[in-house]
């Protein structure tokens, strides 16, 4: 890398055409496109920009560019430019045709991919021009560089007439312009917002190029630039831009060399507790990190926690930070540039090369800890988020500790509140979780007390902090309702050991009833999964309407119901009674209509349901308050006539 730097300063690397060693011609990629492209739909047919534009950042990266202009003409048709040294033209020694062809024409061929500069954008395969060459119907490549103006064209790779001089320039650079084969691609289109969003992401990484679209296949023509003086400190700016409230005055960023990598990485906190992490190696996305990822976060953990160690914030070993307690909050772009990238998994989306973790995580540490040295308050702002974070881990765990304890839930006593039926045969045994006391009371008195239980629960249990389940199980309505139960939970659940083979819950037809339905649902669907696949969970279903007309009372539980039976008993000297909760019931009301079972209605709770209910817990109790609002007003209708 050093030699590198070396050549640079004296105005780059001595190109020969000797360095070009050539390995075959284009048949393979007509043939076999997706092999280069990754396929012939969408993706591939962007591919041959990012291919083109790749080539344009290298020499960016390689020092010789500042900009990079790509063009979308009405016909289909793409154009690249940058103001690079050009790419050669003199002629090869060996094959006596021009460098230029020689990049053009054949598949892997020249010093970039192979010698001693490193390619280090990210073409699929690295096969660069000459692929994106074989898969146009046109393409034209103009270079000007050493005083002249020099073109060739290509039809499906193959040239139309030798490299030839057209004008004199003192400038230099390289235009690439090419319509991509009908033949080749079923369709083609180009999506310009997903050119724009890759090209921002690139000049995101590219600190200093300066990269502009122009649209002119749509009408206005388009235009924009992108720009970034900071690059990833930039991107981090961007990313923790939009609702954060930042935490600290100055942006850590480091961009360094080492053992033959480049590696640059920017972190910022925000007061929140989400994380955003982005990865990068020579300029492609890593969705899945990888060993660049790995060296960063252990370098993260251990420079924080020796800083606030040595500035006294924390005292002993045990109150280290977790990884998980410095990610809270935590905005991090990392990038690295590596001569042989190994991408790995499944959807290659994760970077395999064990000397990038070491590489990254010994020049995190060092720039790390200086920046923490140089930014005492952004140092504190940080580490005092952390703790935070850390407190909040060990109030979950130590909450989650003494509810899922060993044992826990075994030969403890029923509690109070449950009024617990006579059998102790749990198939005929029936649980009724009843909102409130004043229903509570109702269900007591009317049940068949032989095998009905009626646990009632509080309304309060819904100040669920957040959507934090332990603290769900913290709560000491649900413990009594784990205890009813007789399961336990978590690796001593044993379903065997399940006291009633009905449980019931019978909630009110309001916004009250659906939030503690939805909230025994999620508590079922996430620690007793097992009781809903075996069908033991049930939905009653209270009537909304009484009807009664002299001695005939007739229950419907919903509004067209509410019309027959008005039909069948006619509508004279009719008395009609909304229930507006359980609690307006006494209790043979509640008896007969709900908890009779030769004449009430259950609904068997099906995962799906439960599911479904799962994603609404963090609506509504999440804490995010705007979906809560959207859901609320989107809802507030259908939840007052709520019927299941
Ligand atoms: C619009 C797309 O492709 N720009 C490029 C260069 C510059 C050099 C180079 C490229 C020579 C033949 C391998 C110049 N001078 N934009 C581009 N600019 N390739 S591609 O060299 C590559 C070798 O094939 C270049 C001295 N060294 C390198």
């Amino acid at each position: 890398m050093a030699k590198k730097q070396e050549e640079k300063k004296e105005g780059g690397p001595s190109y020969s055409a000797k360095d070009i060693y050539v390995l075959e011609g284009l048949e393979p990629v007509r043939k076999r496109p997706g092999m280069y492209i990754g396929s012939t739909g969408p993706d591939g047919l962007h591919h041959l920009i990012w291919e083109i534009v790749d080539n344009s950042i290298d020499e960016a990266m390689a020092g010789f560019a500042k900009n990079v202009e790509i063009r979308l003409l009405p016909d289909n048709t793409v154009s690249v430019t940058d103001d690079g040294r050009g790419i050669p033209v003199d002629i090869h020694p060996q094959m006596k045709v021009s460098a230029l062809e020689v990049a053009l024409t054949k598949l892997h061929a020249g010093g970039k991919f192979g010698g001693e500069s490193y390619k280090v954008s990210g073409g699929l395969h690295g096969v660069g021009v000459s692929v994106v060459n074989a898969l146009s119907i046109h393409l034209k490549a103009e270079v000007t560089r050493d005083g002249g103006i020099y073109i060739q064209e290509y039809k499906r790779g193959v040239p139309q007439y030798k490299v030839k001089k057209i004008g004199k320039s003192e400038k230099h650079g390289t235009k690439v312009t090419f319509t991509p084969d009908l033949e080749i691609f079923k369709e083609i289109k180009f999506d310009r917002k997903k050119i724009v969003s890759h090209l921002r992401q690139q000049a995101y990484l590219t600190k200093g190029i300066r990269i502009v679209i122009i649209d002119e296949s749509e009408k206005p023509t388009f235009y924009h630039a992108f720009y970034f003086e900071g690059g990833l400190k930039s991107f981090a700016e961007y990313l923790s831009e939009d609702g954060v409230e930042r935490i600290q005055e100055e942006i850590f960023y480091v961009d360094k060399e080492s053992e033959g990598m480049r590696i640059e990485v920017a972190v910022t906190y925000g007061n929140e507790i989400e994380t955003q992490e982005l990865s990068f190696a020579n300029n492609i996305y890593t969705p899945d990190g990888g060993m660049h990822l790995t060296g960063f976060r252990s370098a993260l953990t251990r420079s924080l926690n020796d800083y606030a160690k040595e500035s006294g914030y924390i005292k002993t070993t045990e109150e280290n930070l977790t990884g998980e307690d410095v990610r809270e909050g935590l905005v991090a772009v990392v990038s690295i540039k590596i001569r042989e990238p190994q991408f790995e998994g499944q959807t290659k989306a994760r970077l395999g090369n064990p000397e990038a973790r070491t590489a990254v995580e010994s020049v995190v540490n060092e720039s790390l800890k200086d920046f923490l040295a140089r930014h005492p308050n952004d140092g504190r702002r940080i580490v005092e988020k952390c703790l935070l974070s850390a407190k909040a881990r060990k109030a979950a765990k130590a909450a989650k500790d003494t509810i899922l304890r060993k044992g826990a839930f075994e030969g403890l006593m029923l509690p109070g509140k449950l009024a617990d039926c006579q059998s102790r045969k749990a198939e005929e045994s029936e649980l009724f979780l009843v909102e409130g006391d004043s229903a509570g009371g109702s269900a007591k008195q009317g049940r068949d007390r032989r095998f009905q239980a009626i646990l009632p629960l509080r309304g309060k249990i819904l100040n669920v902090e957040k959507s934090r389940v332990d603290k769900m199980l913290d709560s000491k309505e649900i413990k009594s309702l784990v205890i009813a139960l007789g399961t336990a939970i978590a690796d001593e659940f044993d379903l065997s050991k399940l006291r009633y083979h009905k449980i019931v819950i019978m909630t009110d037809a309001d916004v009250d009833g659906a939030h503690i339905r939805t909230l025994l649902l999620t508590l079922f669907y996430r620690y007793f999964p097992a009781i809903i696949e075996a069908e033991h969970l049930y939905i009653a279903q209270p009537p909304l309407y009484r009807l009664q007309s002299g001695k005939t009372v007739r229950y419907a539980y919903n509004d067209p119901e509410k019309e027959k039976v008005l039909k069948e008993i006619g509508k004279e000297n009719i008395n009609i009674q909304r229930y507006k909760g359980l609690g307006e019931m006494n209790p043979d009301q509640l008896w007969e209509t709900t908890m009779n079972p030769e004449n009430r209605m259950l609904k068997v709770v099906n995962v799906e349901d439960a599911k479904e209910a799962d994603r609404l817990f963090d609506i509504l109790m999440g804490s995010q308050v705007e979906p809560r609002k959207h859901f609320i007003q989107v809802h507030a209708v259908s939840v007052k006539n709520l019927d299941i």
